[in-house]
């Protein structure tokens, strides 16, 4: 199976790795951004000497209570940085879920929309009728789109998680999404479909994503894995460690790449990370054994 991008088909036999690059303000400037994206372009050109085959480029953070960013500072921040990227001679994704980002993104090159809110996010409802994220992509001729499920929205999600089993939920979401796309001309090629561990989910209801995987592949679309990091990941400690013991992000390495081992062993296509060369060497043992 292939992912159709902009410029690139990607093989999907073995799976890929996509190397998180969070473009964050630059703390040690003037406020200008040059600071940040040499950082930005520094790290992609790191994760692409560690085996990365796809950059995931993002400006906002998503994580659940983190304060919205502007659209003028989404673009100041994501737009230098993606015009250098697209130069380095791999896929470059955009993580983003605004139109406008996504159009300028296009514009240089961009070979692939990652998008949390599976085109479906809308500004308030007052004004204007702003560009819609799906006419951004389907507008596009090929290039590629990843459709994520969440509950609610970063600011909510974990207020109040789902309900009863997400298998069916989430799949038969995604599957919506991925036919309403289609029918808007996008080609079923273009598409990659996300359970979106994290947003939105219980901890247990993360793993059960993982385990029923399977249900998630039934739909016939290739699947991204984001465990990279997640707070779901936070409790795997000794079973001698005080209660409410929770690992922080950075000591999350080695259940990541467990998390990341298992969907790819159980079918995913995509594994979206922060540790490029530690899961690279994960995906190795997978491809030993096949
Ligand atoms: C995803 O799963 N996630 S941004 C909180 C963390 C660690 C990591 C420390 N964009 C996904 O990575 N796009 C994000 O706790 C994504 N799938 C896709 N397709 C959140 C993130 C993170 C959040």
């Amino acid at each position: 199976m292939y992912w159709q991008t902009s410029r690139y088909q990607i093989d999907l036999t073995r799976p890929k790795v996509m190397g998180i690059v969070n473009v964050t303000p630059d703390s040690f400037s003037d406020g200008g951004q040059h600071g940040s994206t040499l950082a930005a372009i520094r790290h992609c050109e790191q994760l692409i000497r560690d085996g990365a085959d796809i950059l995931d480029i993002g400006g906002e953070s998503t994580r659940p209570g983190a304060p919205q960013v502007s659209l003028d500072e989404e673009l100041d921040r994501v737009i230098p940085v993606l015009r250098e990227a697209v130069r380095l001679g791999v896929p470059v994704s955009l993580d983003s879920y605004k139109p406008q980002v996504m159009q300028a993104a296009l514009d240089l090159g961009a070979d692939i929309i990652n998008d949390i809110w599976a085109l479906r996010w809308h500004e308030g409802d007052v004004g204007a009728p702003s560009l819609h994220a799906t006419e951004v992509v389907a507008a596009h001729p090929r290039c590629g789109v990843c459709l994520m499920h969440m509950h609610r929205d970063p600011q909510t999600m974990q207020v109040a998680p789902m309900q009863g089993d997400v298998l069916p939920q989430v799949r038969d979401f995604l599957e919506q999404v991925a036919e309403d796309l289609q029918a808007l001309g996008v080609e079923k090629s273009r598409i990659m479909l996300d359970p979106g561990i994290g947003f939105g989910k219980t901890v247990a209801q993360n793993f059960a994503l993982l385990a029923r995987q399977a249900e998630l592949l039934q739909t016939g679309y290739p699947l991204l894995a984001g465990w990279s990091r997640k707070s779901s990941l936070a409790g795997m400690v000794p079973r001698t460690a005080p209660p409410g013991t929770a690992l922080p992000a950075s000591a999350r390495l080695a259940p990541s790449l467990a998390a990341a081992l298992l969907a790819a062993e159980r079918g995913a296509s995509v594994l979206r990370v922060h540790d490029v060369k530690e899961t690279v060497q994960a995906m190795r043992v997978l491809e030993a054994i096949r």
